[in-house]
This record gives structure tokens, C-alpha cells and sequence, in this order.
């Protein structure tokens, strides 16, 4: 038995001093609600970790909170883009009923949110780094996040007082920066509770400068379906997500960089980016100039002079080998599905080496053994299978997420979970594990007795509700569901058909086998599951559509 106590002085008002002694120790584990740190990263598809079976990529540090914790193999975001996976965080609860069905809007942040009651049951709170809420919600004694999306380097951030203020370096250090000393200056006699919001790995991942090229020299194997020809399956075929043509040469695989902001072509730039992003609806003005800022101070002409001449020399070398090589057709879409690889797992470098800061500093402070670590991305993302980047599909890279946890004394090392979770489980968890009693309105369960290997009745099937459409990837509105074997799916807002697959025997997901099952009890089965959810989750619009 070993025992730890904690001791703090605290200087009180008019009281002299006061000592106070924290916690005691008993078999390993720690008395009172555990602190809380919760890393939640942008776009780190789960085929990128090492703990999930990639063995081309190093991850040490989210290995080892798999290895020290419990590793969930079927995680899955219901709704996968950015700004709902969040609102799914704070609130529990799917986006349709928490309102955050799209990225760029406002959140209501007069609802629910669990932070809250972490709050008023004596937790204080913070969220540092990428938030892309267009608010902040309640419950926060503290908050330092990145406007919209952020940047890579030299990154702006709002502050409690609502400041911006540029800081220089590049964001994953700085937001580990900022949280390691919200944490070192915490008040020591009440638990805390804190989201590192990770920018890495979005789009267009920018590597920091001193791992730019470190995956160089590793050529990275096509996934099986980088040429699906997505027969069968309208939606998939009328995306705009795909390496081949979407994926950008200039900003997105870094040739002929734009240094300056203002390249000769800047005029045509902007109408393309503005076409991506809003389609055929002529932009506002704000829209507009948000491209021109995107254009002359989004990526690259925030670098200083000295991180310019770093990552100019090593971009200057791809852009000639790009010329040097005359690249075109499936060659050249090859060639980009390399610099993509290499400059998104460069910058996931960045992310894993700023999660091995904190579980030093939380070793060194001896708070690793009373805190909670969970290592999450806020969706997947696809990187080659159908060709694609980017996310919102409820096909596997993008519906799944990886989410690794360590909970000294609580959960066993090395647990591996296959039992489906959904994101609105951890506001569920994190209240349970506190000993605050959920409450009704949350529609997530919480994973504790799934974590502690209790013998529990569980889900056996998620429901899935995605709507952005059409920019900025064409990805048309799609609900499901996914059991251990089946995928159901229902397209609609242009494309109207069923989807079906049998994920036993077609785990890529190419060949819907909806049309030859439509008669089938299976097909009338799996309807019946699904309505049942919608049902549950209350989903009414979805239940309209679908006619069940
Ligand atoms: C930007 C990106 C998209 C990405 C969305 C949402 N385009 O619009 O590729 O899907 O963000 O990402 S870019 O030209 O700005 O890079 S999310 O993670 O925030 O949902
Ligand atoms: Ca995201």
C-alpha cells in the first residue's frame, strides 16, 4: 500500500496561515474526484497511431496512455465534422437536439453543458487551444482558444477577458505551453478540469519546423480502395473530398508556396477558394475577405522571417522536385497522396510529442496517479481510403475516432475495449466518474463499468446524423445506423437512396447491398433498428425523411 499526501499552504484572509492536506492514499488510488485532462485533437484519424495498429508512425506517447489506461477500438462521432463533434462534448447530446448541426454557426451557449456541473461541484474548468464554437460555452472559469480554426504558426488567441493576442511559436507547442502552466496555477485544493484543444492535425497540416521531412524516406502503401470507383454508391461518387482533385496544390501539398500573400494569380486563387468554400452563391463581403485573409495571412505569411527561411528551404525542394518530375494523372495523384501523408504525420509528430509534455509534467507534479488523462480526435478522417481526405461521410475512417484513456487505480493497463462508445458518453462518463449524478436530458451513457470490465448491458448499434452540405466538400445529408455486422444508410437533400453493408464481409465498404436486399427480412430488421434509435435519440426530422 503506498500513501501520498498532498500538502498545500495556503495563506487565507485574515486567517494566518492554514495547512491543508489534500488527499490520502489507499490500495493505489487517490480519495476524492479525480482531476481531469482531456487532449481533443483536430482531425487525427485513428490509422495514424501506433496503438491502433499503424506501424509506419511513431506515437509514443498516446501508445502509452493506451498501454497505462484502456484503448476504445469502436469510438464513434455522430455527426463528423468539427464544431458538432464538440457541441456533442459539452453537451451530451446529439446535434439535433443541441442545435450545432453545422460548422460556422453560433453555439447556444445558454444550454447545458457538463463543464458546468464539474463547476458547481467544485472543479474549476478551463478549455485551451481550438474550440470553433463561435462562442464560448458556459461553464468555464477559464478559456484561452484560437479564433475559428487558428492558425499554425504564430498563432491569435482570445483570452477570459476576450483580448486577442498573437503569440509566437508554433500552436501545438503554445497551447501545451498555455495549458501546462493553467495547470501549474491552478488552486490546488479543489480538482480540475481541462480540455487541451489540439488545432493539429487539420488541414493544411503544417508540420513544425523541426519535423518538417521526417517522414521523408517512408513511402507510404496505397490503401486498398484509393481508386474506388464508387459504383453503387451515389453520394460517394459526387463528393468533392478526393486527393486527385481536390486536394491543393499550392496550400495543401505545399508547391510554389505563396510566401507573400500577394502572387500573381491571387485574383484567380480567391475564386477558386471562394467556389470551394460557398459554391455558386455569390459571397458576402465578410466572406470574401475572409478568403483574401485566408489567401495573404493565413498560412504561410504569418511566419517570421527566420521560420520562413526554415520551411521555404524545405518546400522550395518539393516544389522542384514536383516541376522536375512532370507529374500527371494517376502519378501525379500518387505523388500528392505522399506529401499529404508525410506533412499530416509530421505535424501528428508535433501533436503526440506536446501529449508526452503534459503526462511529464503531470509524472513530475505527482499528479499523474489523482488525474483522469483521455487522448481523443474530434472525428476521423480518411487518408487515401476512397481516394479521399477530410471527414463527414458515416463510412468507417470517418464515423470512427480514436479515444485512449488512463485512469490510475480505476482501470486496468492495457485494456482494450470493443464495445461501441459515442462522443456524448464522455460528458456522462466524466460527471459518474466526479460522482455527479447525470443528468436526464444527456443521451450518452456513461463508460465506467464498461472501463472497470463490469458485466453490463450495452449498445449494440449507433445512430449516425451528418447535414453540412454542399460546401465545402459536397457531402450530401446521411443518417444510419451501424451494428457489430451491418450499416444502414439513408441519403437525401438531392441524392435519395438507401445504402447497405455487410461490414463482415465487405469491411471497405465498397459494395452496397442495398438493392439486392430490399425485400429481405434483414433490410425490414435493420429499418426497424434504426427507427427504434431515431425513436430514442428523438430524432423526428430524420424519422420524416426516411418514411419508416
Ligand atoms: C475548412 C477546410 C475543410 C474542412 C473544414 C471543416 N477547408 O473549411 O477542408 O472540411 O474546414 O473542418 S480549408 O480550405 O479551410 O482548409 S473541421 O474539422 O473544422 O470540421
Ligand atoms: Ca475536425
Amino acid at each position: 500500500m503506498r500513501t501520498t499526501l498532498r500538502c498545500t499552504l495556503l495563506a487565507l484572509l485574515g486567517a494566518g496561515m492554514l495547512l491543508s492536506c489534500e488527499s490520502k492514499k489507499d490500495e493505489g488510488k487517490v480519495s476524492g474526484p479525480p482531476n481531469i485532462v482531456f487532449i481533443f485533437s483536430d482531425d487525427h484519424a485513428y490509422q495514424a497511431i501506433g496503438a491502433y495498429g499503424n506501424k509506419l508512425v511513431s506515437t509514443p506517447n498516446i501508445d502509452r496512455i493506451a498501454k497505462e489506461g484502456a484503448l476504445f477500438k469502436n469510438t464513434f462521432i455522430t455527426n463528423s465534422i468539427c464544431g458538432p463533434s464538440r457541441a456533442i462534448l459539452l453537451t451530451g447530446k446529439y446535434s439535433h437536439i443541441n442545435g450545432y448541426m453545422v460548422n460556422e454557426r453560433k453555439f447556444d451557449a445558454t444550454q447545458d453543458v457538463f463543464p458546468e456541473l464539474l463547476q458547481q461541484n467544485g472543479y474549476q474548468t478551463a478549455w485551451i487551444g481550438k474550440l470553433h464554437l463561435g462562442a464560448i460555452p458556459k461553464g468555464l472559469d477559464y478559456w484561452n482558444v484560437l479564433p475559428g480554426q487558428g492558425h499554425y504558426f504564430n498563432p491569435d488567441f482570445i483570452n477570459t477577458q476576450y483580448d486577442t493576442t498573437r503569440h509566437k511559436g508554433y500552436v501545438t507547442d503554445i497551447i501545451t505551453d498555455f495549458s501546462v502552466d493553467w495547470i501549474n496555477n491552478r488552486d490546488t485544493t479543489r480538482p480540475f478540469f481541462l480540455v487541451v484543444g489540439q488545432k493539429a492535425t487539420h488541414r493544411e497540416w503544417q508540420p513544425a519546423l523541426e519535423d518538417l521531412g521526417m517522414y521523408d524516406s517512408v513511402t507510404f502503401p496505397l490503401p486498398a480502395t484509393f481508386y474506388d470507383d464508387y459504383k453503387g454508391r451515389e453520394a460517394a461518387a459526387k463528393q468533392d473530398m478526393t486527393i486527385e482533385k481536390t486536394m491543393r496544390l499550392r496550400e495543401d501539398v505545399k508547391v510554389d508556396i505563396d510566401w507573400g500573400g500577394f502572387a500573381a494569380d491571387f485574383e484567380d486563387r480567391k475564386k477558386e477558394l471562394l467556389k470551394q468554400r460557398f459554391g455558386n452563391n455569390t459571397p458576402t463581403s465578410e466572406q470574401e475577405k475572409q478568403v483574401e485573409n485566408y489567401l495573404r495571412n493565413g498560412m504561410f505569411t504569418r511566419l517570421d522571417d527566420q521560420q520562413k527561411k526554415v520551411a521555404s528551404e524545405y518546400y522550395a525542394k518539393i516544389s522542384k522536385e514536383f516541376k522536375d518530375k512532370k507529374l500527371s494523372g494517376k502519378a501525379l495523384t500518387e505523388w500528392k497522396y505522399q506529401r499529404y501523408l508525410r506533412d499530416y504525420l509530421a505535424t501528428a509528430n508535433s501533436l503526440d510529442r506536446n501529449i508526452g509534455r503534459i503526462l511529464q509534467y503531470l509524472d513530475e507534479s505527482n499528479l499523474a496517479e489523482n488525474t483522469i488523462v483521455i487522448y481523443a480526435s474530434d472525428q476521423g478522417f480518411y487518408m487515401g481510403e476512397h481516394g479521399w481526405f477530410d471527414k463527414r461521410f458515416i463510412y468507417e475512417q470517418s464515423l470512427r475516432t480514436a479515444f485512449v484513456l488512463r485512469y490510475p487505480g480505476v482501470v486496468k493497463p492495457g485494456t482494450v475495449i470493443d464495445d461501441f462508445a459515442i462522443g456524448q458518453d464522455w460528458s456522462a462518463t466524466l460527471l459518474d466518474v466526479a460522482g455527479i449524478k447525470v443528468p436526464e436530458g444527456i443521451q450518452g451513457e456513461s463508460l465506467l463499468p464498461v472501463l472497470k470490465g463490469e458485466k453490463v448491458e450495452w449498445r449494440k448499434s449507433v445512430y449516425y446524423h451528418y447535414y453540412e452540405f454542399p460546401e465545402p466538400h459536397h457531402v450530401y445529408p446521411h443518417f444510419g445506423m451501424r451494428n457489430s455486422r451491418y450499416k444502414l444508410v439513408k441519403f437525401y437533400g438531392g441524392v435519395e437512396n438507401w445504402e447497405l453493408y455487410d461490414l463482415e464481409s465487405d469491411p471497405d465498404e465498397i459494395n452496397n447491398i442495398y438493392e439486392a436486399n430490399k425485400g429481405e427480412q434483414l433490410v425490414t430488421d435493420l429499418k426497424a433498428d434504426l427507427k427504434a434509435l431515431m425513436n430514442k435519440y428523438q430524432d423526428t426530422a430524420a424519422l420524416r425523411i426516411s418514411g419508416l
